[in-house]
């Protein structure tokens, strides 16, 4: 018995040396320690013994159990330490690999236009409002004075939604909202999306505005003028003059068309000039002196019509316009297509 033990002690010793990792070395300890590990078989065996031999090969058992936990424990710990290197040898970082940069993103180059001229007409008193997008017909139409045979209305230039709701097509209906909700003075700043079944290099059937609207006593034609000049000034340079057109939108009276002059050849007016072909201005936007009949919509009283519970309009005079941000962004960025501003190609967009 004594020589079955000794050649399990030495057999386990041998397996303990060689377990090449933690999971075998348990194995080996189970094989021999487990419950019925070799060793606890022999120690089961002990019942059968003579009394006399009994506690020698009791004593040759324990030392063989002591040796086995000695070195189950040493290879353990070696095992453990073999471990950690290897983790510590993988996990390696190298702290002076100079690291990858992050992509950064910028806003929109729409988003900077809006906020830029926002910026600029903050500067003179100008408040920011907004309206829906889903408008009704009435206010995107009547109630700014586009009559029902006017063309606009068409089919064909408007998303309708359902009956007498429209995707607005522009941001007057928001100078609406703004007038019928407020008592003058009134100065608002009222920059969205706006839709339109237009599509090509120059129009898009979604695009931004922004509408300007000033009313108080005594606003006058020159105080659009002063106002459309103070904006030419920040957004182009100093330098910039404006001229105004005669032109006709519903809601105002007289109206105008506002040209800047050219910043690119500053009206030295050259056939070469890519940036206003040779013209040497550019359309930035309509405006016009307040309509009456946009008073008596909102809710003013002019003496004989309108239902007054604004007060009397008598006095009060205002202004508004509106300008297309993707015309501006394209004449300030020098973008040649409209429709590169919502391809979404972060090379654009980076430049910004
Ligand atoms: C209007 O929409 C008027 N509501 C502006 C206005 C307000 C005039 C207040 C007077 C007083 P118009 O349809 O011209 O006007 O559009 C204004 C600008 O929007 C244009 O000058 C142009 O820059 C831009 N625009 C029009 N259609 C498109 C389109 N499909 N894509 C991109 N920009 C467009």
């Amino acid at each position: 018995m004594i020589e079955k033990l000794n050649a399990i002690g030495g057999q386990a010793l041998n397996d303990i040396e060689n377990a090449a990792d933690l999971d075998r070395l348990e194995q080996v300890r189970i094989s021999i320690l487990g419950k019925k590990g070799a060793l606890s078989e022999v120690l089961k065996g002990l019942g059968g013994v003579s009394p006399q031999e009994r506690p020698v090969i009791g004593g040759v058992a324990n030392d063989w159990k002591r040796k086995v936990e000695d070195s189950l424990e040493n290879r353990r710990k070696s095992l453990q330490e073999i471990e950690l290197n290897r983790k510590l040898q993988s996990e390696k970082i190298d702290i002076s690999i100079p690291s990858r940069m992050p992509h950064r993103g910028s806003l929109h180059v729409i988003t900077q236009t809006t906020r830029r001229i926002v910026q600029i007409f903050s500067k003179i008193g100008f408040d920011v409002t907004t309206g829906p997008e889903v408008e009704t017909e009435y206010l995107n139409f009547e109630a700014v004075n586009i009559p029902a045979d006017h063309p606009a209305r068409d089919m064909q230039d408007t998303f309708f939604l359902g009956p007498g709701v429209v995707l607005r097509t522009h941001t007057s209906p928001v100078q609406m909202r703004a007038m019928r909700r407020q008592k003058a003075p009134v100065r608002v700043l009222c920059p969205g999306a706006v839709y339109r079944a237009d599509d090509d290099a120059t129009h898009s059937p979604m695009f931004h505005q922004i509408e300007g609207l000033w009313i108080d006593r005594g606003v006058k034609m020159s105080d659009l003028k002063g106002t459309l000049q103070f904006l030419a000034a920040e957004l182009f340079g100093k330098e910039t003059r404006i001229r105004l057109r005669p032109s006709y939108f519903p809601f105002v009276e007289p109206g105008a068309e506002v040209d800047v002059s050219c910043f690119q050849c500053r009206t030295r007016v050259s056939d070469t000039c890519r940036v206003c072909k040779g013209t040497g201005w550019l359309e930035i936007l309509g405006a016009g002196m307040v309509h009456p009949r946009l008073f008596e919509m909102a809710g003013y009283s002019n003496g004989t019509s309108g239902s007054g519970e604004l007060g009397e309009w008598e006095g009060y005079t205002g202004f508004a316009f509106g300008m297309g941000v993707e015309r501006i962004a394209m004449l300030l960025y020098q973008i040649p297509d409209l429709r590169l501003l919502f391809q979404g190609d972060i090379r654009l967009f980076s430049q910004f």
